[in-house]
């Protein structure tokens, strides 16, 4: 019912993926959202191969459905964990925070679907030439490591440059962000931030909490002079990396800030000085459900609104 261009292209029920979000998106997050018919996504992140191996062979027992692995490229470990998604044939992989480069051909040689996050058009348009299956453009109202444009903005310019599938990102929780982002010619959404207030995501019930207490305010960008800038709910870390703005600290100083930060928010449920790395849309987030009921509002009513729209 739902078929298009970009469940056909990887073999999956609906057209949305969780969103590879670094320390979150772990084996048990990414398997429910595949067994519910989305894409379900393992975030490498700064781990080392190791773990990412270990999740990816968790994964494989819990779901027989395509999954994705994202690869940060950031990454002081990039080169190793690009290495192994090859060795281990990973259905789909996700590039964000950078270019996948050579990989892309690699990865395409195994038939390994790649799909690069996009900050722009010109970025899109590369991908499409290296040989990307389709592009994830992802608006700067999402959580993590942004670009400047807006989803509103970025996405119908992108679906005119190019012929491959573009999946929307960034702003999208529920199923009238959904329809927005198809009325935009999106084929399919990325949703980050409503998963991590799933029941299968394993982040600390006090991260989840401060989400669903989140108003439309309430997310910073911190480290825009960095040329890092990351999305995170505000707090004291937040003012921290504030002032060290203001007295245009370098770069080593934000880093040993934000050293473990995410960790910390995620496992250690310190909302105070852990990083709580969320979407502008957190604050239409109000309660804890399964992938599945999440997929299920998001999608099923996504083409409810477009139907009823039409009548
Ligand atoms: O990657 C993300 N979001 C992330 S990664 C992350 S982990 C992290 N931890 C600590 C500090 C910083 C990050 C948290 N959130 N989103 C995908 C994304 N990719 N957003 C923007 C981009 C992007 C930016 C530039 C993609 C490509 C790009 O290429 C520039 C170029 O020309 O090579």
């Amino acid at each position: 019912m739902h078929r298009n261009q970009i469940t056909e292209l990887l073999n999956i029920k609906y057209p949305i993926f969780q969103g590879g979000m670094a320390w979150v998106s772990d084996a048990d997050l990414a398997g429910a959202v595949s067994n519910a018919g989305g894409l379900g996504i393992i975030a490498a992140g700064n781990a080392p191969a190791d773990w990412v191996e270990s999740e990816i062979n968790k994964i494989r027992k819990i779901t027989d459905k395509p999954f994705g692995l994202n690869i940060m490229m950031m990454s002081p470990f990039k080169d190793e964990v690009c290495e192994l998604a090859l060795k281990l044939e990973v259905p789909v992989i996700i590039t964000g925070a950078g270019s996948p480069g050579n990989y892309l051909e690699l990865w395409k040689k195994k038939n390994i679907k790649v799909i690069p996050v996009c900050p722009s058009t010109s970025f899109a348009l590369r991908m499409e030439r290296y040989g990307a299956d389709a592009v994830i453009c992802e608006g700067t109202e999402a959580g993590g490591h942004v670009g400047q444009l807006t989803t509103m903005a970025l996405v119908p310019q992108v679906v005119d440059a190019i012929s491959i599938p573009v999946i929307a990102a960034g702003g999208i929780a529920d199923k009238r962000g959904a329809a927005a982002a198809f009325m935009l010619g999106a084929s399919g959404v990325q949703v980050g931030t409503r998963f991590l207030v799933s029941k299968e995501c394993n982040v600390h019930q006090n991260f989840k909490d401060k989400v669903i207490s989140s108003k439309d305010i309430h997310t910073v960008v911190s480290g825009l002079n960095t040329g890092h800038p990351v999305r995170s709910i505000k707090n004291s870390l937040t003012n921290k990396f504030k002032k060290l703005e203001k007295t245009g600290a370098p770069m080593d100083e934000f880093d040993n800030v934000g050293k473990g930060a995410l960790r910390k928010a995620v496992v250690e449920g310190d909302i105070k000085n852990g990083s709580l790395m969320a979407g502008q849309i957190a604050g239409l987030i109000k309660d804890e459900l399964s992938c599945s009921e999440i997929i299920d509002e998001i999608i099923n009513g996504a083409y409810d609104l477009i139907e009823s729209f039409n009548k």
